[in-house]
């Protein structure tokens, strides 16, 4: 009988329990206006120096006019998000945007809402959309809290169009000749198999150029610390970011058909607007695109390509080329990163061409 009344016991708590969250959950979900939100930063850590104006910290939000104030849980908390964030509280640009317990974790800072999916445009957080699931993660466990930093300067990468057009030509190598591009992956899969058993057999690649312009107000400089870079040996230079960019190829339905690799690359330098002098080389320490300089990766360049040697001839094809596609890099705007091409591919390199490059927004929705 004891035991019984005791499972009651278990049981009732546990209702109770579920009911709260999904009553919590409920109301959290109930702010579908948002026009009356505040925004403001917070932080459990300590001011040195006196109280100073907050550039980091978790993000809160208010719905009661600032009487009480709570934490946002996103699976897709990004530096569109936090560009957002700063522009509205007049900070200036995210360089970080992170889901962590550095500044409080979700126990002290309750959530005050779920899901948010921010273009990186909007003036306010209050314009940005929500996810269209209930993110299951944003319970009383998960601690990830939305957190930002913001900076008064930032770089912006913008992708040059002219140039993948100009630079673009089909070229048959034979595997002989890309142990190193194999090495870092810059072919397809495929290609590992069948270089068994045909050791000189071709690779069809569409190489073109990448101008990557720094047009910001502060130096792009690699997200890692340089004690981080990796060697390669077989390009002998140091890479600094491991995606940089990424090279695609759809159908026109925005189906992938073929995937460029995630590209490393060593930053540095290579054109410069008058008056300015390049100061970024491939180093060992030294890496970076600064303000009025551009990286160009000319396409003679090894995994310069897209491996097309297995995509249908004779048909026409999206190119997609995305500069910073994992926001790693903090920027002014991601608006600029992306360029969508037409690519009429014949599978012979005097009649494959890429043209009507169009810049396009990295946000990218299929
Ligand atoms: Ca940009």
């Amino acid at each position: 009988m004891e035991s019984q009344r005791l499972l009651t016991i278990v049981l009732l708590e546990l209702l109770l329990v579920l009911g709260q969250s999904w009553a919590n959950n409920n109301r959290l979900n109930l702010h579908n206006n948002y026009r009356n939100m505040l925004v403001r930063l917070n932080t459990n850590k300590v001011a040195l120096g006196g109280v100073q104006e907050l550039r980091e910290g978790l993000v809160e939000v208010s719905f009661d006019y600032g009487a009480t104030w709570g934490t946002i849980c996103s699976t897709s908390w990004s530096m569109r998000e936090g560009n957002v964030v700063c522009r509205q509280l007049g900070l200036g640009y995210a360089s970080k945007a992170t889901l962590s317990t550095e500044h409080g974790d979700n126990k002290k800072h309750p959530w005050a809402m779920v899901g948010t999916l921010c273009r990186g445009t909007e003036s306010r957080l209050a314009d940005c959309s929500r996810e269209t699931i209930y993110p299951s993660l944003c319970n009383v466990q998960n601690r990830n809290v939305s957190v930002v930093t913001c900076v008064s300067h930032s770089a912006d990468l913008e992708i040059g169009l002219a140039d993948i057009e100009k630079s673009a030509r089909l070229e048959a190598v034979p595997m002989s000749r890309l142990t190193c591009a194999m090495e870092e992956h810059c072919v397809s899969a495929d290609a590992y198999e069948i270089r068994r058993t045909q050791p000189n057999a071709a690779r069809l690649l569409l190489r073109f150029s990448v101008k990557a312009s720094n047009v910001g107000t502060a130096d792009v400089s690699p997200y890692a610390n340089y004690k981080d870079w990796v060697w390669h040996q077989c390009h002998r230079h140091y890479h600094s970011m491991n995606v940089f960019a990424t090279f695609d190829v759809y159908d026109l339905k925005y189906r992938k058909v073929a995937q460029g690799h995630k590209a490393s690359f060593c930053l540095m330098d290579t054109d410069c607007q008058p008056g300015v002098r390049a100061k970024y080389t491939c180093g060992n320490t030294t890496q970076g695109i600064s303000v009025g300089c551009a990286d160009t990766y000319t396409h003679v360049l090894d995994c310069q390509w897209v491996d097309v040697t297995r995509v249908p001839v004779n048909r026409r094809y999206i190119l997609r080329v995305a500069l910073n596609p994992e926001y790693r890099l903090g920027e002014i705007s991601f608006e600029n990163n992306g360029a969508e091409c037409l690519l009429d591919y014949t599978g012979v390199s005097s009649t494959t061409r890429i043209y009507n490059c169009k810049r396009s927004p990295l946000w990218f929705r299929k």
